[in-house]
């Protein structure tokens, strides 16, 4: 009888011990497929810097509305520049780039920056005057409409200045993933 119940007892802790086996096996695959998910969901190939945030630059040209979207599914934002100390992170991340292949115009890449209607204000992508933003600095000339064609988009060249351009040009620009409002460094 003793020796039965023992049996038994013994029979319940190994039917414990598996079950408690397979629950780990089950968290184990449950973690990985979160893991898996989150290295899916295309916000891969940031680079974070301390005090800004992650930055990725994409070499393949896009119009100006492409970009936008290509940034919004990372659950970002085509790039916006806020400060002086930000355009030098700016300057690092185009310098890694020498050469675009097909942009409709080397030297430019477009950034968070459009035209309000036709006034000659541009706004950020946070809705922000430029003026207001942080940062403004047009290269020189610029904004122009050059040649008599409407350029409503903004870009910068590789000094980090801005430059008004035709939205449907194709060029290489940086996304950001911005912090929680309460973070966020202006
Ligand atoms: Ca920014
Ligand atoms: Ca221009």
């Amino acid at each position: 009888m003793a020796a039965e119940l023992s049996r038994s007892n013994h029979q319940a802790g190994v039917c414990v011990y598996l079950q408690m086996k397979v629950l780990l096996l089950l968290a184990v695959v449950l973690v990985s497929a979160q893991a898996a998910t989150v290295l899916s969901s295309g916000s891969t190939g940031y680079e974070y810097f301390p005090g800004f945030g992650f930055y990725k630059f994409y070499s393949q040209p896009q119009t100006w509305s492409e970009a936008v979207q290509t940034c919004l599914e990372d659950g970002g934002q085509l790039g916006v520049i806020s400060s002086d100390e930000e355009a030098q992170l700016y300057s690092t991340l185009l310098a890694r780039h020498t050469r675009i292949s097909g942009a409709s115009s080397q030297g430019y890449f477009y950034v968070g920056l459009t035209e309000f209607h036709d006034s000659r204000d541009f706004l950020t992508l946070d809705g922000v005057p430029l003026a207001e933003s942080g940062y403004s600095k047009w290269a020189a000339g610029e904004p122009n409409n050059a040649n008599g064609v409407a350029e409503k988009c903004g870009s910068m060249n590789r000094k980090v200045e801005l430059n008004d351009i035709p939205c449907s040009d194709e060029l290489a620009f940086i996304c950001e993933l911005k912090y929680p409002s309460t973070t966020r460094i202006h």
